[in-house]
């Protein structure tokens, strides 16, 4: 009996740990062939996975801010799928290696947690990056607010 009881300790643990039992979800982004993330805002949850897919050639994913400021994810390679998992609450900034001056930028926010926003304001762009940046995060703001009804669609391809 006592084991048992173990046991369900710890799968009401395993069911915490992944963002509160609720199933990761796969955002899939597209890099089109305008040479643009199909998906510029993301809202995510904790443990859930982006995926780049690239459908042009010449694009890559580079992290300029992550709610760690020291740890960003390693860049990608040019023209290869790549996949993430995002662990940490925050703003993610990224954008791609060769086209980041003219504003080939995205956003991912995870948890709906804007605590290093600061971060973001003092990254030193191009001016046409920097006003692409202001619009999205000012974007993400308002869509963090509609989140909920966004979350209960189904998954887009
Ligand atoms: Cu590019």
């Amino acid at each position: 009996m006592h084991n048992i009881t173990k046991i369900a300790v710890v799968f009401v643990l395993a069911l915490f740990a992944n963002s509160g039992g609720v199933l990761a979800d796969v955002i899939k982004i597209q890099i089109t062939k305008f040479g643009a993330y199909s998906k510029e805002i993301v809202h995510i949850n904790v443990g859930d996975v982006v995926e780049w897919i690239p459908t042009n050639e010449g694009h890559n994913v580079e992290f300029l801010i992550a709610p760690q400021k020291d740890f960003l994810p390693k860049k990608s390679k040019m023209n290869e799928l790549y996949s993430l998992i995002f662990e940490e609450p925050g703003i993610y900034v990224y954008g791609c290696t060769p086209h980041l001056n003219t504003g080939m930028l995205g956003l991912i926010v995870v948890n709906t947690d804007f605590h290093n926003v600061e971060h973001v304001n003092n990254l030193k762009l191009s001016p046409v990056a920097v006003s692409v940046l202001k619009r999205m995060l000012k974007k993400a703001s308002s869509m963090s607010n509609a989140k909920n009804i966004s979350k209960s669609r189904p998954p887009t391809q």
